[in-house]
């Protein structure tokens, strides 16, 4: 059989529209409590015909605003372009130096590069996982909705809710006192019992020390893994924690780009890595992300953007968890779908993600 030529696609035209979705789950974490999910769904237009789609989550509702001018340039840079994301990549990395590649604008470079990488996948009729090279048809995922810093029966209660249909959830705690946070996570594991995974997340609420004195309480309580206990980018402070804790320290959400994640190989900061999408710079920046995860033996799970991060698990070497929310559900056409606590990886072209309309205007910034 003779593979499909490589598509030629030029860019034509980007759109970004802010929309605020309420979540189903409050999100209450050490640092804020989120009800609401501000999205950015992305356009982009070819010459050929062919519209590439992808979504950020912008934090705050005002940062979306930001997101979409930094959009603006990133067209004027690349338009007339032919479709070639890590160059792309470059050409962008180029015009933002003097700025930063960082916050804002490297998200608006990364749903720029996930857009490309679904309309190369649209053009071949293949999904974004098979025009990478995926063979992995099921990832395992962890309900990552809810579940944060309320009273502990709250907790609990919420937590036989989410862990229905999955085998794994996430806790969010940082709760003023160790004995608070020992209360809710012993709350949650007697209402769901020892068939369940436990993940705890503190959103970098802790020092050092503070993360020592809880993390030697948790290597009591069997958690799946401590995620950012302390400031993200402590990478000594992290290596302290994985030399005296037996739980697995996994970090990542913050890493930019996957230079940064090679810092924190470098000095043994984590036993676990979950690179975001849009900060680790895309499709581009989660294959040289998963390529780094392969050479130390390392695994990996997603942050957020579970129907994109479905498809680069899938050709991930050291795939490990899938994080699960269900923000973008109420807005797009056909939502990822989990089976047996699993997501399943989308066949049809592209990465899948297309929007529904009436749900886009509904919930228009
Ligand atoms: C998180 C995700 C999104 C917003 C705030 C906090 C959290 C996670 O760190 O890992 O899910
Ligand atoms: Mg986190």
């Amino acid at each position: 059989m003779t593979p499909n030529p490589a598509p030629l696609l030029t860019v034509r035209a980007l759109t970004a529209v802010g929309i605020d979705v309420p979540m189903t789950y409050a999100l209450g974490t050490s640092r804020a409590t989120i009800t609401r999910a501000p999205l950015l769904l992305i356009d982009l237009e070819t010459e050929e015909g062919v519209t590439g789609r992808a979504y950020l989550f912008c934090y705050l509702r005002e940062a979306a605003v930001g997101i979409a001018e930094m959009l603006r340039e990133v067209l004027s840079v690349t338009k007339g372009e032919r479709v070639v994301p890590a160059e792309l990549w470059g050409k962008l990395y180029k015009r933002f130096t003097l700025i930063g590649v960082q916050g804002i604008v490297r998200m608006a470079m990364a749903g720029f590069d996930v857009a490309c990488w679904d309309a190369l996948a649209l053009a071949q009729g293949l999904s974004l996982a098979k025009l990478i090279g995926a063979q992995r048809p099921l990832i395992p995922a962890y309900n990552s909705c809810g579940l944060g810093l309320m009273a502990p029966d709250a907790v609990a209660d919420e937590a036989e809710k989410l862990a229905r249909g999955f085998s794994a959830v996430k806790l969010r705690l940082g709760y003023p006192t160790l004995q608070d946070d020992l209360a809710a996570l012993h709350a949650v594991r007697r209402r769901l019992g020892d068939g369940v995974a436990l993940m705890v997340d503190y959103n970098q609420a802790l020092t050092v020390v503070e993360a020592l004195e809880r993390g030697r309480a948790l290597d009591q309580e069997n958690v799946a893994w401590l995620e950012e206990p302390i400031r993200h980018d402590d990478y000594a402070g992290c290596a302290v924690l994985r030399r005296e804790l037996k739980t697995p320290i996994q970090i990542g959400e913050n890493f930019s780009e996957s230079t940064a994640m090679a810092m924190a190989l470098t000095e043994g900061a984590c036993d676990l890595v979950m690179p975001d999408l849009e900060r680790i710079g895309g499709v581009t920046g989660w294959q040289r992300a998963a390529a780094l995860a392969a050479a130390h033996r390392i695994e990996m799970s997603s942050h957020l953007f579970p129907e994109v991060s479905a498809h680069l698990l899938a050709a991930t070497p050291t795939c490990h968890w899938l994080e699960y929310v269900d923000w973008a559900n109420a807005i797009v056409e056909q939502p990822l779908k989990i089976v047996d606590g699993h997501a399943v990886v989308p066949d049809r072209p592209g990465n899948g993600l297309t929007w529904n309309k009436a749900a886009v205007e509904r919930y228009r910034m």
